[in-house]
Parts: structure tokens; C-alpha cells; sequence
């Protein structure tokens, strides 16, 4: 059977927020792109995600001019708490950094970019499979795929690896070639999605003898809620009561009084990591946002970090392309891997200050609590804290 063949100036692997985000700010400069991805736009837009995002996340939303409806729709945050039994500490970002948080769900970011792109006329292949990567450490890099019962060639000058973390690009690069680092937390996050009113108008990480809570949501009517659960639990095992019954074990007192409580809508459990591979490059072939790195959700870094390796390969590419300039290209490995570990850094830390590790000592306990008292009474605590939320600049 014919191979059909395509031809493209930056291949994307990972129809993602990553590979949407990287395309369209691409497409916005001149640079055809093609996009291969595995599943369904509706799969896609169906996985419930991400829902913070930091004001430099926002910013570039806006370059690329996706930001209408986030500016519409998604709710600044000036603060957010951290609790303790019944200690509750506001982080008020706006006071301690200027800059605010943005809660707009990673569905609703994924869908604009999918509209923005439909407008562009970019190709979008969904639901390809058996995709290699062949020669990216050549001038000449080439795809081969299966798309429609066809298999297809894709042909192209650059490769952006934004296929998440079970995607092939990170596994194109030989082991000789890269570095693995990783710390994997005993633990995982069950979490439902409720029409219920949120439980207080900002988030709340707790901390409580019963374990790590978050409190988040996404409007004024839907809620977002997660509890700490070991790693052999099963969605099954966690009925409806049964979740409430712990958040409300979780979260201070107060805020239980005059929660709202109702079905949940989804229910998932995402286990808990921090990884990284390096560098980002090998030739032409650039991995960006999960496909190198995993953080914990604790921080709500993942889809921000995506989004600033984005924002240093997006400028890279266009100068690699258009003035045959490489010095981008070379520099994006380290510059955007110098921001990642200090995420990497901050989500280790929250989630080692709010989690309960099974087997822990009776020191670990106080720990979390000295943290926290620490927090309720530094100025200078809180700053960090802030400092590190909003997001570090890019
Ligand atoms: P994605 O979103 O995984 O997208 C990768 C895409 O690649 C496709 N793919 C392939 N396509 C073609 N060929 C292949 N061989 C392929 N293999 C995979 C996949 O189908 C998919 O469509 O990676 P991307 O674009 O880098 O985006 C990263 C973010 O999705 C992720 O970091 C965040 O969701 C993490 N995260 C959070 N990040 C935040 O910034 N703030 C948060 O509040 C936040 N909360 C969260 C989170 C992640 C969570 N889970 C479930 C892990 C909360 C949770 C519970
Ligand atoms: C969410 O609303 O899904 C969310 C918010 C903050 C986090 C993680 C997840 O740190």
C-alpha cells in the first residue's frame, strides 16, 4: 500500500494544551505546524485537569490570542489558605507579589486552543497511532503514523515532543542521550467534581490528623475537591459518603459548617510524582510540558510549567526557521530546565509539607505542624510561598 505523504515545517506530537499552545503561537508567526494526536478532541476535552493558572500562564494565553473567554469566564484570585485543623493561614498573593492566580479549568484553556486553531486551518490529526520518530538527529526528521487505516509520512524541519508522559517522543531519545530523575510519593490524589457551591471562595490546602485536602473549584457552582488516599485504593472502593465523609474529617470546622454537598460528577485517582528527563533536546526533536517532566499537583505547576517551556521553544523555533538562527534552539534546554527545577523544588516541598507518609514517625507530624505555625506567623514565609504560586518569572 502507497505511503501518503505530508510536509510540514514543525511537526507537533500531542494535540495537549502543550502542543495546542505551541502551534498556535507558531501558526501566529508565520510557522505551518502539523498536529498528530493519538486520541479523540472529545477525550481530550474530557479529562478534568488542571485548574489554577499563574498570571505569566495568562499572559501567553493572551499572546496567542485565546484569553477572551479566560478574561470572561475565569476568576482572579488574590489569595489562597493553608489550614491545619483548625489554623487557617491566608496567602495573599496580591499583597505579598502584585500578581494574582487565575482559576480557569484546563478543559475550558484546551477548548479555546482547539478554536483558535480551527480558525488558523491548522492540520489536526486525531486518533493516530504507531507513531515513529525517525532521524531527528538528522536534518531530514520524518514521522511515519497510522491515520484512517493509512500509514502516513510526515515530513518536517523541527519535532515538538508535547505527548505527555507515556507519549514516544521522551522514549525516542537513546538512554545514553538523557538523564532520568524521579520520586515517586506513596500516595495518590482521589478527586470529584460536584455541582455543588464551592466550600470557601478561595482554595484550601489542608493539612489535618486525617490526612492532605484540597478544597478548589471552578465557578460558583462547581466544585473541585481531592483527598490524600494510599496507592491501593480504587475509585470503586470511595462512594460518594465515603469521600465526604473524609474531606469533611480534612477541612477546618468552620468551613465544614456551611459546605454544600451533592453527587459527584467525576471521580479519578492520579498518583503522585516528580520526574525529570534531560536535556529537552535531541537534534530536532524538543520534548515539552509532561513528555519531560511530572510534578505533584500540590503546587498546580504541571500545566504552568508546560506552558513556560512553551513560551521558550515557541520563540526559539521561529527564529531556527525563519532566520536559520539556532542560537534559540540550543539555549532552550537549559533555560527552560532552570525554571523547571525550581518548580520541581516548590511541588516537593508543599506536597512533603501536607501529606501524611504511611509509616511516618511520630516526628513527621510535628514537622508539618511547626511548618504551618511557621507560615501563620512569617511575613517572610508567606512572601516565599507567594512567591513560588504565582509563578516564578519566565
Ligand atoms: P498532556 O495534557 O498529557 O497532553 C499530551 C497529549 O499527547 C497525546 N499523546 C499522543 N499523541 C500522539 N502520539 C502519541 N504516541 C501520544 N501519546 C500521548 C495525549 O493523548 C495528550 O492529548 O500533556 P501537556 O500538553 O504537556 O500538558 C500538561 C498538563 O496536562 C499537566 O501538566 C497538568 O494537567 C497537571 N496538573 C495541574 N497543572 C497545573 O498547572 N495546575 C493545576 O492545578 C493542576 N492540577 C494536574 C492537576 C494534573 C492532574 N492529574 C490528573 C495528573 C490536577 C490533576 C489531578
Ligand atoms: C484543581 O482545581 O484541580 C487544582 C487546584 C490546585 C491544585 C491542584 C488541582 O494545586
Amino acid at each position: 500500500m502507497e505511503t501518503l505523504s505530508l510536509k510540514t515545517q514543525v511537526a507537533i506530537i500531542g494535540g495537549g494544551p502543550s502542543g495546542l499552545l505551541l502551534s498556535q503561537l507558531l501558526n501566529r508567526s508565520g510557522v505551518d505546524t502539523v498536529i498528530l494526536e493519538r486520541t479523540s478532541r472529545e477525550r481530550v476535552l474530557a479529562r478534568i485537569r488542571a485548574g489554577v493558572l499563574e498570571s505569566g500562564t495568562v499572559t501567553m494565553l493572551e499572546e496567542a490570542g485565546v484569553a477572551d473567554r479566560l478574561h470572561r469566564e475565569g476568576h482572579p484570585h488574590e489569595g489562597c489558605w493553608f489550614s491545619d485543623d483548625d489554623l487557617m493561614v491566608r496567602i495573599n498573593f496580591a499583597e505579598l507579589t502584585g500578581k494574582t492566580v487565575t482559576v480557569y479549568g484546563q478543559t475550558e484553556v484546551t477548548r479555546d486552543l482547539y478554536a483558535a486553531q480551527d480558525v488558523m486551518g491548522t492540520t489536526i490529526l486525531h486518533e493516530v497511532s504507531d507513531v515513529v520518530i525517525n532521524n531527528a538527529d538528522s536534518a531530514t526528521p520524518k514521522i511515519t503514523f497510522t491515520h484512517d487505516g493509512n500509514t502516513k509520512q510526515l515530513s518536517c524541519d523541527y519535532i515538538a515532543g508535547c505527548d505527555g508522559f507515556h507519549g514516544v517522543s521522551r522514549r525516542t531519545i537513546p538512554d545514553a542521550k538523557r538523564k532520568e530523575f524521579e520520586r515517586v510519593y506513596p500516595f495518590g490524589w482521589l478527586g470529584i467534581l460536584s455541582r455543588t457551591r464551592p466550600a470557601h471562595e478561595e482554595l484550601i490546602y489542608a493539612n489535618s490528623s486525617s490526612g492532605f485536602a484540597l478544597a478548589s473549584m471552578r465557578n460558583e457552582n462547581l466544585s473541585r475537591y481531592y483527598v490524600q488516599v494510599p496507592l491501593t485504593d480504587k475509585v470503586e472502593d470511595w462512594s460518594d459518603d465515603a469521600f465526604w465523609t473524609r474531606l469533611f474529617a480534612c477541612l477546618p470546622s468552620d468551613v465544614v459548617k456551611t459546605m454544600e454537598t451533592g453527587p459527584s460528577i467525576e471521580k479519578s485517582i492520579a498518583p503522585l510524582r516528580s520526574f525529570v528527563s534531560e536535556p529537552l533536546r535531541w537534534g530536532r526533536l524538543f520534548l515539552v510540558g509532561d513528555a519531560a517532566h511530572i510534578v505533584p499537583p500540590t503546587g498546580a505547576k504541571g500545566l504552568n510549567l508546560a506552558v513556560s517551556d512553551v513560551f521558550y521553544l515557541h520563540q526559539a523555533l521561529i527564529y531556527a526557521v525563519q532566520k536559520g538562527d539556532d542560537s534559540g534552539i540550543d539555549a532552550y534546554s537549559g533555560r527552560a530546565m532552570t525554571r523547571i527545577w525550581k518548580s520541581m523544588r516548590f511541588s516537593w516541598q508543599l506536597t512533603t509539607m501536607l501529606h501524611q507518609f504511611d509509616g511516618e514517625d511520630s516526628f513527621a507530624g510535628q514537622m508539618r505542624k511547626a511548618a504551618m505555625l511557621h507560615l501563620a506567623q512569617s511575613d517572610t514565609a508567606r512572601k516565599d510561598l507567594a512567591e513560588n504560586y504565582v509563578g516564578l518569572p519566565f
